[in-house]
C-alpha cells in the first residue's frame, strides 16, 4: 500500500510539474507564499518552510536538501524566485534557482549541497 501511495504521489508530482505555471495546480505540501525544502527526494523526510530568506540553514537541513518547492506568490516588484547557495551566508555559488510554482523532486547536482537561500527577482 505504501508503494502504491508513493507511485500515486509521483504521478501527482509529475502532473504538478506540467501545470506549474498555474498557481492553483500545486501538488506538493507547501504553504502558499512559502519556499519549502525536504531532506529526502520526492518531497519526503523532514520539511522546512520559509516565508523569507534564511542565510544560515540549521544543521539538520544544511547539506541535507534533496527536494524543493517554490510556492511564492508573484506580483509587481515581488521577489518570487528562490536562489539556493552552496554555502551559508549566500556563498559558494547557486546550486538551484526555482521559478515561482516550480517543484523539484530531485536534482543530482544540487542534492545535499544547500546552506542558505534568498528570494530574488529572477534567476
Ligand atoms: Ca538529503
Amino acid at each position: 500500500m505504501k508503494r502504491l501511495t508513493a507511485l500515486l504521489a509521483a504521478a501527482l508530482i509529475c502532473t504538478g510539474t506540467v501545470l506549474a505555471t498555474s498557481a492553483d495546480a500545486e501538488a506538493v505540501s507547501c504553504r502558499r507564499g512559502y519556499f519549502c525544502v525536504w531532506t529526502h527526494a520526492n518531497f519526503d523526510g523532514m520539511k522546512i518552510e520559509h516565508s523569507g530568506d534564511d542565510h544560515w540553514w540549521e544543521g539538520n537541513m544544511n547539506n541535507q536538501d534533496s527536494s524543493w518547492a517554490n510556492h511564492g506568490v508573484s506580483g509587481p516588484g515581488v521577489k518570487d524566485h528562490v536562489k539556493i547557495y552552496d554555502g551559508r551566508e549566500l556563498t559558494g555559488g547557486v546550486t538551484l534557482c526555482l521559478a515561482p510554482g516550480q517543484e523539484i523532486s530531485y536534482n543530482g547536482g544540487a542534492n545535499d549541497k544547500g546552506g542558505s537561500h534568498t528570494w530574488a527577482s529572477r534567476c
